[in-house]
C-alpha cells in the first residue's frame, strides 16, 4: 500500500460492532470484566485503549515500524525513550535540538547519572570521536530545530550499531511523509504529534515507534508504569490529522520552498536556513534522505530590534510557539523555544537574537509571502 492509503486505512478499519467508518473515541477509564480473570483484552484505560491502539498502529505503519506507543506530549515520548538508558550509561546527542529536549537531558536526566555529549552530528566523525564503551544511544534531530542542520542517518546508524548503541531520530520537522528514518537504519523514531501529524494546532501529543521487540516491551512497560498516555480524544484528533498528512506535506513543502526562495532574495534578510536551498551545507544529503524539504524555514535579520519589527508587524502569520499546523506560525527561538539553551551555545549554533523561525502553513503561498514582505519592509 502507498503512504496515503496506509494513512487512511491502517489501524482504522470500520468498527466491527456498528460499521462506523471512523474509529470511535472510547472515552472510558475501565472495562467490565465477565468474571475474575476473564475480560476482552481490556482491563484499565491507562494500559489499553482501542482509540489509542488504532493511532499507534497507524503511526507505526507510516514510519515502517512494527510497534507504536502514544504519549501525552512529544517530551513525554522522548522521556520514555530515554528510559532505555540506565544510570552510568552515555548518550550522544545532536548539538542543536528543540530547547525542551536539551532541557530534559541536561537539567533532569543528568540527575540520574546519565551522561550526555552534544556534538554536531552533521559531521559523522564527531559522533565517532565521542563514542565510549558505555554509549547506549545516539539521539538525532534532523533537520534540527531551528537552524536546520541535517544528519546522515545511514552513516551515523552504522557507527552507532558497530558500538552497540541504538539510534533514535526525532522526525518531528519532516513527518514520515518526507523522511522515514528506519529505512536508513535508525532504530527508534519519535515525534511530537502536536506538529505535522496532528496538523491542526489543536492537541499536544507524542509517539515512539520501533521494531525491536525487547525495546518495545520496555517502552510499553514504561508507558503503563509511568502513565503519560495520550487521551482517547487526542488520539482521535491525530488520526484525523494523518488522513490528510500526504496532501498537507506536499503543500507545506511547496510553500516552504517558495518562502525560502523569497527570503533568500530579500535585502533585509542576512541568512536563510532551509535544507532545500542550494546554499545549505547539507543540501545534497537532504535531497537523498528526504522526499522534500518541508515547511520550516528560519532566517536572520541581524538584530533583536529587527526581529521584533518583523514578529510584531506580521498580520497573517501568528506570533506563537509550535509548528506544523495549517496556519503559518512565526517565532523567535532565542527567547521562545530555545530560551533554556545558554546564550553562548545559542550564538555558536546560529540561534541569534536576530533569528526568526516560520512554520509555513497552508494559506495561499502569495498571501504568506506578501505578509512577510510588508513586515520586512518595516525594518
Ligand atoms: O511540545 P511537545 O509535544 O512536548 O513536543 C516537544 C518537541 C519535540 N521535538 C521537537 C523537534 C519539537 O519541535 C518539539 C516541540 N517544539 C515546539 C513547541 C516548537 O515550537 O519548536
Amino acid at each position: 500500500m502507498g503512504f496515503a492509503t496506509t494513512a487512511i486505512h491502517t489501524g482504522q478499519e470500520p468498527d466491527p460492532t456498528t460499521g462506523a467508518v471512523t474509529v470511535p473515541i472510547y472515552q472510558t477509564s475501565t472495562y467490565a470484566q465477565d468474571g475474575l480473570g476473564k475480560h476482552k483484552g481490556f482491563e484499565y484505560a491507562r494500559t489499553q485503549n482501542p482509540t489509542r491502539s488504532a493511532l499507534e498502529k497507524n503511526l507505526a505503519a507510516l514510519e515502517g515500524a512494527k510497534f507504536g506507543f502514544a504519549f501525552a506530549s512529544g517530551m513525554a515520548a522522548i522521556d520514555a525513550t530515554l528510559r532505555l538508558v540506565k544510570a552510568g550509561e552515555h548518550v550522544v546527542v545532536s548539538d542543536n535540538t528543540y530547547g525542551g529536549t536539551f532541557r530534559l537531558f541536561t537539567r533532569v536526566l543528568t540527575n540520574y547519572n546519565i551522561q550526555f555529549d552534544f556534538v554536531d552530528t552533521s559531521e559523522v566523525l564527531n559522533v565517532e570521536a565521542v563514542m565510549k564503551p558505555n554509549t547506549r544511544m545516539v539521539f538525532l534531530e534532523t533537520p534540527t530545530n531551528p537552524v536546520m542542520i541535517v544528519t546522515d542517518l545511514r552513516a551515523v546508524s552504522d557507527i552507532a550499531h558497530k558500538a552497540g548503541a541504538r539510534v533514535v531520530c526525532d522526525n518531528t520537522f519532516m513527518s514520515p511523509y518526507l523522511q522515514r528514518p528506519i529505512e536508513f537504519g535508525v532504530d527508534i523514531v519519535v515525534h511530537s504529534t502536536t506538529k505535522y501529524l496532528n496538523g491542526h494546532s489543536d492537541g499536544i501529543g507524542g509517539i515512539v515507534v520501533l521494531n525491536d521487540e525487547a525495546d518495545a516491551d520496555w517502552i510499553g512497560f514504561i508507558q503503563n508504569s509511568a502513565g503519560a498516555i495520550l487521551s482517547p480524544f487526542d488520539s482521535w484528533l491525530v488520526m484525523r490529522g494523518t488522513k490528510t498528512l500526504a496532501l498537507r506535506m506536499e503543500q507545506h513543502d511547496k510553500s516552504g520552498r517558495a518562502v525560502a526562495a523569497f527570503l533568500e532574495e530579500h535585502p533585509k534578510v542576512r541568512k536563510v536556513y532551509y535544507p532545500g536551498s542550494a546554499a545549505h551545507p547539507q543540501h545534497a544529503l537532504a535531497r537523498r534522505q528526504q522526499r522534500g524539504f518541508g515547511g520550516m524555514v528560519s532566517f536572520d535579520v541581524g538584530s533583536l530590534s529587527a526581529a521584533r519589527v518583523v514578529l510584531e508587524s506580521v498580520k497573517l502569520c501568528t506570533l506563537a510557539e509550535s509548528l506544523g499546523g495549517v496556519e503559518t506560525l512565526i517565532s523567535h527561538p532565542a527567547t521562545m523555544t530555545h530560551a533554556s539553551v545558554d546564550a553562548e551555545k545559542r550564538d555558536r549554533l546560529g540561534i541569534t537574537e536576530g533569528l526568526v523561525r516560520i512554520s509555513v502553513g497552508l494559506e495561499d503561498t502569495d498571501d504568506i509571502i506578501a505578509d512577510l514582505d510588508q513586515a520586512l519592509e518595516r525594518i
